[in-house]
């Protein structure tokens, strides 16, 4: 699973993209600061099962703390995109193909009106309509790859429209979409064969496919800045989070020098030794200003939406010693996995390993120490040793 992060120029999604990962990122306020893209590793929080067991945890994969599981999950961060991206404007569509890794967007919106569409310097612009725009030049963008590839097995569909599914799921597998996602698509518009796709119907085919395969969740970044009420008046249209993405990379960053204790997502966090004074006024006043308003800088929350809410993600632990929970070694718990809910053990098997999976005999379930078969359900929080052949 990859969570990508987008939005028009000088938005914050390299400041966004650091606060959660902590990689390197340059940030500046100026456009198009990022043009090769970022990959970086965040993390999502869910109680440890180390509470369960009652068992101080090790984990290798993943950390845990105060019994809260911070479980690893990739992320990307591009190039800003600008209107008529997806005909080359801007840094052209080129870039718009980092996008085609990512399982589900993260949209981030400056929300003061302080950057135009281009994500340059200005003052009262509308964010409402970057809302809009941007999705579009997403869903544009991915209706030119499903024609393209359309174009190329057209042809052959003409007279053998039995593999269209297939074809489809071949032609496209550069955008990260399943056969399983194109079918459920291909079912809505009850198309069945080739000859049904009409333009018209590509473009319906894309727009729907990009919305299961690639949903976009929106951002209100800056919110610090928002001094012209915006996020007021756009929260009630809108499915939108306040975030200010400057804090979290501040606290994040204090944190990480230990001048600060600061949990991510936390509503607040602990003075330690050796801040001098202008660093304290510099995070009190963040703290005034954005954890006690909002009660978060709402960065960690967002990752966390887009991980268990749009990509149905749950939190699994594989174990080798089900007496211990332990690895070989002796390891408590120390693999936490994300996996799509609905998963059975035998698709854990295959994560873990392909030859566990494919010499898969059972499974037992640490938690009720119940053996299970490979279609087995897993749960959030489950911890499971898999038993598989030699
Ligand atoms: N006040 C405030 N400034 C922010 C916030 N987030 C980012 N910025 C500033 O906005 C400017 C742009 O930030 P970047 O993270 O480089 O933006 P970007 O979207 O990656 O920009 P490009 O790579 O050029 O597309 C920088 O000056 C940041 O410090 C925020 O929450 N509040
Ligand atoms: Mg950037």
């Amino acid at each position: 699973m990859i969570v990508g992060v987008v939005g028009k120029p000088n938005c914050g999604k390299s400041t966004f993209f650091k606060a959660l990962t902590l990689a390197d990122a340059e940030i500046a306020n100026f456009p198009f600061t990022t043009i090769k893209p970022n990959f970086g590793v965040g993390y999502v929080r869910s109680e440890c099962a180390c509470k369960f067991f009652n068992l101080n945890c090790s984990p290798k994969n993943s950390y845990c703390k105060n019994k809260t599981r911070f479980t690893p999950i990739k992320i990307i961060d591009v190039a800003g995109l600008v209107p008529g991206a997806h005909e080359g404007k801007g840094l052209g569509n080129q870039f718009m193909d980092d996008l085609s890794q990512a399982d589900a967007l993260i949209h981030i919106i400056d929300i003061s009106g302080r950057t135009n569409e281009k994500g340059e310097p200005t003052e009262g612009y509308d964010p409402e309509q970057d809302i809009t725009w941007l999705v579009e030049e997403i869903d544009l963008w991915f209706a030119g790859i499903v024609k393209r590839n359309w174009d190329k097995i057209k042809g052959k569909m003409q007279h053998d429209s039995k593999n269209l599914l297939k074809e489809l799921t071949s032609q496209l597998s550069g955008l990260r979409v399943s056969e399983g996602q194109i079918k459920t698509v291909l079912d809505g518009l009850g198309i069945t064969e080739g000859p049904q796709f009409t333009d018209e119907k590509i473009r319906m085919f894309a727009r729907t496919l990009r919305e299961n395969s690639k949903p976009v969740m929106a951002v209100a970044n800056k919110i610090d800045l928002d001094s012209a009420g915006n996020f007021e008046r756009l929260k009630d249209k809108y499915d939108i989070t306040p975030v200010c993405a400057e804090a979290e990379l501040a606290f994040k960053e204090a944190g990480r020098k230990g001048l600060i204790d600061y949990n991510p997502g936390d509503s607040k966090f602990e003075v330690k030794e050796g801040l001098d004074e202008k660093q304290k006024k510099a995070l009190d006043f963040l703290k005034t200003r954005i954890l006690d308003k909002y009660g978060s800088t709402g960065v960690q929350q967002c990752l966390e939406n887009a991980v268990f809410k749009m990509l149905n993600q749950i939190v699994v632990y594989p174990v080798e010693n089900e007496n211990k929970t332990a690895d070989s070694k002796g390891n408590v718990l120390p693999d936490s996995y994300l996996i799509t809910e609905g998963s059975t053990a035998l698709d854990l098997a295959f994560k873990v390993h392909t030859d566990i999976g494919s010499k898969f005999i059972n499974a037992i379930d640490c938690k009720t120490k119940m053996r299970v078969g490979k279609y087995h359900k897993l749960k959030n929080g489950d911890v499971l040793k898999i038993v598989a052949g030699r």
